[in-house]
């Protein structure tokens, strides 16, 4: 009896400080450091300059994925992170070809568990078009970055290396889970929905101007205060995994005294859906109003877009959507409305199917 209390005790007691050893070795181990692979495109962020104070005028696409992580030592204290280059170009050069190999790369290695998230390091001038684009066929909700610089790496204050260490802990982050492809610059959290590039050359040209910010990166913490509220990633109906082409889908700029010859010529190229880049609320030019109706006629899809930069263009109101049979797009620019309207089209041709595409995401 007297045996049997005291080997119970005794296995309480190893109990006890088996669990005490457990707990120290847990606080003693570093916290499990997420997996973030980075993908290279290109642009200034690989950008080498001739000075340190050349910020125009350098080389963009010039240094590969290995040499931008060994330019941050730092990163890899806040994940274990891979790199590929994916291609090395100036990013006014991306085409569809381009994001169609991105897209699908993005989706196999998210498939991954051991991949947590990815940063794509990529040219600023499309680099809201390529994070708009992933938005919508991304099929993962984990965390895909994409970050870029305005000045080359070899510029004095190169923002590329803290741009970089921000986009790759935010890729690892849980605060960016479920919240769609982030765009990361300026130490800022910007939606890949509602960013745009505000001005050439400046640091911080990165904006949603009107609709805002998701949120900030400080001390090497993401701090979200929104999420975007129109459909992306898993919640979208567009997939490109079986896709080698996209549809051509191109942009019409309006502007005082134009005429249709760009709409004409841009449907007479095998354009299957045409967005109108409008004056003002998306209004119509009576010189280029029957160009678009006439290309309509012959089954082109026509979305009505705005180039003022903020603000919904309203259906049926410059000009009467259902007569036309056209699409009101929103408050996309005309480059995202390109590129819903060009997913839009591997879906459907059916108008009312794609103005509800043009509320959802
Ligand atoms: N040409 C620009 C581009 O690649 C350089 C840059 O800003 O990244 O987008």
């Amino acid at each position: 009896m007297l045996f049997q209390r005291y080997s119970r005790s005794a296995a309480a007691l190893f109990g006890f400080l088996f669990c005490v050893a457990l707990a120290a070795q847990a606080q003693t181990q570093p916290a499990k450091l997420p997996n973030v692979t980075i993908l290279a495109t290109g642009g200034t962020i690989a950008g080498t300059g001739a000075t340190s104070t050349t910020t125009v005028g350098y080389t963009a696409a010039t240094v590969g994925v290995g040499a931008l992580i060994q330019a941050v030592p730092e990163i890899t204290k806040v994940a274990n992170v891979t790199g590929e280059q994916v291609f090395q170009i100036a990013s006014e050069n991306m085409g569809n070809e381009h994001w169609l190999t991105l897209a699908k790369r993005v989706n196999v290695l998210l498939a991954q568990a051991n991949v947590d998230g990815i940063v794509i390091t990529h040219g600023t001038d499309t680099l809201e078009e390529t994070a708009y684009f992933l938005n919508l066929v991304v099929k993962s909700k984990k965390p895909v970055v994409v970050v870029g610089s305005m000045r080359p790496s070899t510029a004095l204050s190169a923002d590329g290396p803290i741009n970089l260490y921000n986009a790759v802990l935010l890729a690892g982050s849980q605060e960016a889970v479920g919240r769609g492809v982030l765009v990361a610059l300026n130490d800022q959290i910007q939606s890949a929905r509602d960013v745009t590039k505000t001005n050439t050359t400046t640091a911080d040209t990165f904006k949603a101007t009107e609709l805002g910010m998701l949120g900030y990166i400080q001390g090497g913490k993401p701090y979200f205060y929104r999420s975007p509220t129109r459909k992306h990633t898993v919640e979208t109906e567009f997939d490109v995994s079986s896709l080698s082409v996209l549809p051509q889908v191109e942009i019409a700029y309006a502007h005082a005294n134009v005429g249709p010859v760009a709409v004409e010529a841009l449907v007479a190229s095998g354009a299957k859906g045409l967005v109108h880049a409008g004056v003002g609320n998306g209004s119509l030019p009576a010189k280029v109003r029957p160009a678009l109706s006439a290309a309509r006629k012959k089954g082109v899809i026509i979305v009505r877009s705005s180039r003022v930069g903020q603000g919904i263009v309203a259906r049926n109101g410059e000009a009467n959507d259902d007569e036309l049979d056209f699409v009101a797009g929103d408050n996309l620019s005309p480059q995202k409305a390109r590129i819903l309207l060009m997913l839009a089209l591997t879906k459907t041709t059916n108008t009312k199917d794609i103005q509800k595409m043009f509320g959802t995401y």
